[in-house]
């Protein structure tokens, strides 16, 4: 097929200016180098088109953005083990990588769609329509099927075709500028070159007030700022003075908020403004309820410090944390709704379309299942699930933790599925009993002498009894066990050993209040949590 734009053909967009006067060598060059803008105005035309959709996503709603749609999408689609390999690559720095990576992509298609246009009238734009319908189809897997949710990508489509076209007509007429008179040829260059340089400004500017509509965000940091948190009505028992080992290095019993762990498959922050955020109770209930952020604040909250955990944590993993939660315990909403007879699951929902199933017997037990409204005494950071999200002691987070919560569907595991189930998780997630070793860090040279082992264990709602350590695969030693702040938290631990200069393996384990010791098999996370021991390799020097 000749892909070649036909010179004398019906797609003539500049007037002809005289015969030819070169030869074929310097035209041919001339046409390369007027075919390098196109790839030029292919990128600007574009970055026109992301910065419109992105400014129509801005004015309806921060989780309609087609570019955080098909980040998404992207997120979702790649197989586990991708995802785990990108993490381990660019650790937190993933999602800008995706959004560097997804850049990169984009302009390279928009370069070859610039070239396709100028060779062959409508070859780039369809190239551009697809990838808008492929926007708007990732936008349509993302957030309910909506109106709104279809015009930015389609805006993005059309502007980015508008300005291609706008773009390579001015090329084209360059071109065949080129073919005729010098003084006629530069007027021609000029006017592509003013063409290009307003739409790349203008598609700079685009950007970057869409840039600052995400800064939606920044709003609700406001209203989150302005939240005056109720006193508990049951507040958190006092951390006893014995739970901090006290060995320097070791985890905090509390984390911090800004040093907790984040999981989630937001591209961007769902920015939710607690004003206008409801709670809708639905599903196989006698009554729907509908709960307002001040309706929440209203009730008797109770506070309680729990540890929450990441299935993704691999032994001795730092995919996990503990903070003093406040909130309204989940049953005491559900008791309002009345859950029916059959009922056996709670399918909670994000704004963004995340859900979790969990258990319906654990959400009305007499375990401490929270509404959150805060951590650690302020209202939820916005990576947290500001303003409000689930807290269950004892599940793994992909099956409990539900952050930006704006639904509890009660259900049966019979008739749906949280997010992760049908991408290779366990339908169910306790959360295994596990500990860890945080110092003498794994590879560190230590001292010959007494050389103090520390770190934490959990078993949450079950509680820790022991935690012993071996060395070179000799016999256990017990541990001394710090007092937990609750069977829901995670307890501290340490342990003095004797060592000459030598290399040493050691290894810890939990045993349950229980009675069940922690699972020796390596098991990796993936379908339901990962077991073995964790072990350190301590150099000890002479
Ligand atoms: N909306 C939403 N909530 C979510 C997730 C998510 O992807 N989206 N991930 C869950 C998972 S897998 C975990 S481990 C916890 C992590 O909570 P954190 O980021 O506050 O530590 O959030 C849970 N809640
Ligand atoms: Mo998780």
């Amino acid at each position: 097929m000749n892909i070649s734009r036909q010179k004398q053909g019906s797609d003539d967009d500049g007037a002809r200016l005289g015969e030819r006067a070169d030869s074929p060598v310097r035209q041919q060059a001339v046409r390369r180098g007027v075919g390098g803008w196109a790839a030029a105005a292919g990128i600007v035309a574009a970055g026109g088109g992301v910065a419109a959709g992105e400014l129509v996503a801005g004015f309806a709603s921060p989780s309609l953005s087609p570019l955080t749609a098909v980040g998404g999408a992207v997120i979702d689609a790649v197989p586990p083990g991708v995802k785990d390999w990108a993490v381990s690559l660019f650790g937190t720095a993933d999602k800008a990588a995706l959004l560097a990576g997804m850049a990169l992509v984009i302009a390279a298609l928009a370069a070859l769609a610039g070239v396709l246009e100028f060779r062959r009238r409508f070859a780039g734009s369809s190239v551009v329509a697809i990838f808008g319908l492929a926007g708007a189809a990732a936008v349509l897997t993302r957030s309910q099927m909506t109106l709104p949710a279809l015009i930015s990508p389609l805006v993005a489509a059309v502007v980015a075709v508008a300005l291609l076209r706008f773009l390579v007509g001015r090329l084209h007429g360059w071109e065949d500028a080129e073919d005729g008179e010098s003084v006629a040829a530069a007027g021609s260059r000029r006017i592509f070159l003013q063409a290009f340089a307003i739409t790349a400004a203008a598609s700079a500017a685009g950007g970057v007030v869409a840039g600052i509509w995400r800064g939606a965000a920044a709003a609700v940091s406001e209203a989150r700022a302005r939240i005056g948190l109720p006193v508990p009505a049951s507040p958190a028992p006092s951390i006893p003075a014995g739970a901090e080992s006290g060995v320097a290095g070791v985890t905090p019993i509390v984390t911090p908020n800004r040093d907790f762990y984040r999981i989630d498959t937001a591209l961007s922050v769902p920015a939710v403004n607690p004003d206008t955020w409801v709670l809708k109770v639905t599903g196989m209930v006698a009554r729907e309820v509908q709960l307002s952020f001040s309706d929440l604040l209203a009730k008797p909250l109770t506070e309680r410090h729990i540890t929450i955990a990441c299935v993704s944590n691999g032994v001795g993993g730092d995919l996990i944390g503990n903070a003093r939660w406040l909130g309204w315990p989940v049953r005491d909403l559900l008791a309002q709704a009345v859950p029916q007879p059959g009922a056996d699951m709670v399918l909670s929902r994000s704004t963004d379309g995340w859900t979790a199933g969990t258990p319906l017997e654990v959400l009305t037990d007499n375990r401490d299942a929270l509404l959150a409204v805060a951590m650690n005494g302020e209202p939820l950071p916005l990576e947290h699930g500001f303003p409000v999200r689930l807290v269950v002691p004892g599940l793994y987070g992909y099956v409990s933790a539900t952050k930006w919560l704006t639904e509890l569907k009660v259900t049966r595991f019979a008739d749906d599925a949280g997010y992760w189930t049908p991408r290779g998780w366990s339908e169910r997630g306790p959360i295994k009993i596990s500990s860890r070793i945080d110092v003498p860090r794994s590879g560190r040279p230590a001292n010959p002498g007494s050389v103090v082992f520390a770190g934490v264990a959990w078993a949450q709602h079950t509680g820790i009894r022991a935690v012993e350590l071996r060395i070179n695969r000799g016999p256990w030693k017990e541990a001394e066990l710090a007092s937990g702040i609750s069977v829901d938290t995670w307890y501290q631990w340490k342990l003095a050993v004797d060592l000459t200069p030598g290399q040493y393996e050691v290894q810890v384990r939990a045993t349950g209040l229980d009675g069940r010791p922690q699972d020796e098999t390596s098991r990796p996370p993936a379908p339901d949590g990962a077991t073995g021991f964790h072990t350190v390799r301590v150099d000890v020097k002479s």
